[in-house]
């Protein structure tokens, strides 16, 4: 059954078995206090924002029998994949690995590197593990997205500006259509979060298409 979602550039029209929602990174490690987020220096509040309309979206999803794809962010506990650039960069109050009150920062396996409770995914959901930003890199996800033959991603998660709009742009190069749900990502950066998703949709829609979870929802609902 195909849906037709209200978004810009302009309205897309998707086979609801050729698309999967993509949820991004929504870890305790980003949206919660003692995490790899707020050792950056971040306020990790903003990102609350995104929880609630994604919660409904990721609900609407499951009833319609929608593939989801999460993923984390985070490194081997021996950081053998962990880039030194990334480990040493900046003056984070810890690095990447060092001992927090979620267990170790951005460590696989650790409290902090799982998901939120709201979102937590269900069996049957799979869940990536990506030592970078972009989802396709050093993962499986082409593969499980060739698998069953998926062509559109609705994408959401944390945050817009890095892991949502480097996935966003990996899936655009590989043939991907991305709808970007954007009260369903969040910043640290209120200002980059606006930017982020004008990127996206910019020049006829250069990565993807922006939407938002009322119209999703909306559309799923027409589906059922
Ligand atoms: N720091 C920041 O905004 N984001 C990340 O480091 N990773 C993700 O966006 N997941």
């Amino acid at each position: 059954m195909k849906i037709e979602i209200a978004a810009e550039p302009q309205p897309i029209s998707v086979e609801l078995a050729r698309t999967a929602l993509l949820i991004i990174d929504m870890q305790r490690d980003f949206l919660e206090p003692g995490g790899f987020g707020e050792t950056l220096g971040n306020d990790v509040t903003r990102l609350q924002a995104a929880v609630k309309p994604l919660q409904a979206v990721l609900a609407a999803a499951r009833a319609a029998g929608l593939l989801v794809i999460h993923t984390r962010e985070g490194h081997r506990p021996d950081l053998s994949d962990a880039p030194p650039a990334k480990v040493e960069r900046g003056s984070p109050s810890l690095r990447i690995g060092a001992p927090g009150p979620m267990g170790r920062i951005l460590i696989r396996g650790e409290p902090g590197h799982d998901i939120v409770p709201e979102l937590y995914p269900i069996d049957g959901e799979p869940v990536i593990d990506k030592p970078g930003k972009g989802a396709f890199y050093q993962t499986d996800l082409e593969s499980m997205l060739k698998n069953r033959a998926i062509k559109n991603l609705l994408v959401a998660g944390v945050t817009t500006e890095v892991c949502v709009n480097t996935t966003v742009r990996e899936a655009n190069d590989r043939g991907y259509r991305c709808i970007v749900l954007g009260d369903c990502c969040a910043s640290y950066f209120p200002e980059f979060h606006e930017i982020g998703l004008k990127m996206i949709k910019a020049q006829g829609g250069i990565f993807g298409w922006v939407s938002d979870s009322a119209t999703v929802l909306a559309a799923l609902r027409g589906a059922r």
